[in-house]
């Protein structure tokens, strides 16, 4: 069995680039980096990689983390400026047994080191949303309809892996790392159970550790709905109770059996799911109801920009 859930709309090519390769066999590690690229290479998709939303000072800085299942092996960057596939490093640094979370100017001179080439990641569009933020400013939200594209791939062998690339909360403060490169808050995989990903505020959900949350409901016999529904509704039960609100958190969680779940705070989530027994499909959760997402809203504007 082979499958992959990813965060939001905009992840669909990417997870029909991964299903291809997983249907032949291919390597979760490898499934799930393609994915997540196709999504960071997007000047479409605002809050990721290439293009990604800049913080208070105009720079796109991102973050990003992977997790392999088998071995627990976890890489991650954080406040990362001027490399457009954050996850490749986040790989690379997942082979090391030290030094494996790397932030600012130390992950900018390893990317360096490794040969990834620095680009400016600030487009035209994103310019204007700032232009337009600094007029206006608010309270720091989650960007609505693209956030972290968060995935949790299972692959025929049986591994599993889990990844998290974003640009984080758009007008961040300059060095604010969220829970997307945080391992257990953003991410979380273990081959012998599955792996689940977040999005949304990540002071939130590393607030709840809301990854590994999930993953360990999943290993006290829960299915992946279930440990998603109860890991997000108790960690959103607790913060109101606590600080009298909660901010937007979502959660997408896929099992060693292929079996799949999410959840969230929001009105409207959406997330996209292939397995070796469903094709690429992108749901939404609306008003806490999962339903299938009609063709029209899939290529609305609404949906990807
Ligand atoms: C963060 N969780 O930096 C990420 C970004 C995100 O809604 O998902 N934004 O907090």
């Amino acid at each position: 069995m082979w499958g992959i859930i990813a965060t939001w709309r905009m992840a669909k090519d990417g997870v029909e680039i991964a299903s291809e390769l997983l249907k032949n066999s291919e390597k979760a590690t490898s499934a799930i980096i393609k994915a997540i690229n196709d999504v960071e290479n997007n000047r479409d998709y605002f809050s990721v990689g290439d293009g990604g939303l800049p913080n208070e000072k105009m720079e796109v800085e991102l973050d990003a983390g992977f997790m392999n299942g088998d071995n627990l092996s976890v890489g991650a960057v954080g406040a990362l400026c001027g490399y457009p596939n954050p996850i490749n490093i986040a790989y690379d640094l997942s082979l090391n047994d030290t030094n494996c979370f790397l932030v600012g100017q130390g992950a900018e001179e390893y990317a360096e080191s490794k040969g990834y080439k620095k680009k400016d990641l600030l487009s035209e569009k994103s310019k204007a949303k700032y232009r337009e933020a600094l007029n206006n400013r608010g309270d720091l939200t989650a960007y609505r309809g693209h956030d972290t594209v968060g995935m949790v791939c299972l692959d025929n062998s049986g591994s599993m892996v889990s990844a998290c690339s974003t640009s984080g909360l758009f007008m961040k403060k300059k060095g604010r790392v969220g829970d997307s490169p945080v391992v257990g808050s953003g991410y979380y995989a273990d081959s012998d159970v599955g792996g689940a990903s977040a999005t949304g505020v990540g002071e939130e959900i590393m607030k709840g550790v809301l990854s590994y949350e999930v993953v360990l409901l999943m290993k006290a016999g829960n299915t992946p709905q279930e440990a998603c529904d109860i890991a997000l509704n108790s960690l959103d039960e607790k913060l109101k109770k606590k600080r009298g609100k909660a901010l937007d958190m979502s959660v997408i969680a896929m099992d060693k059996k292929g079996n799949f779940g999410a959840a969230t705070n929001i009105k409207d989530f959406a997330f996209v799911v292939a397995t070796e027994n469903l094709e690429p499909i992108v749901y939404r959760i609306i008003d806490n109801k999962i339903v299938k997402a009609e063709e029209r809203w899939i290529n609305s504007p609404e949906s990807i920009v």
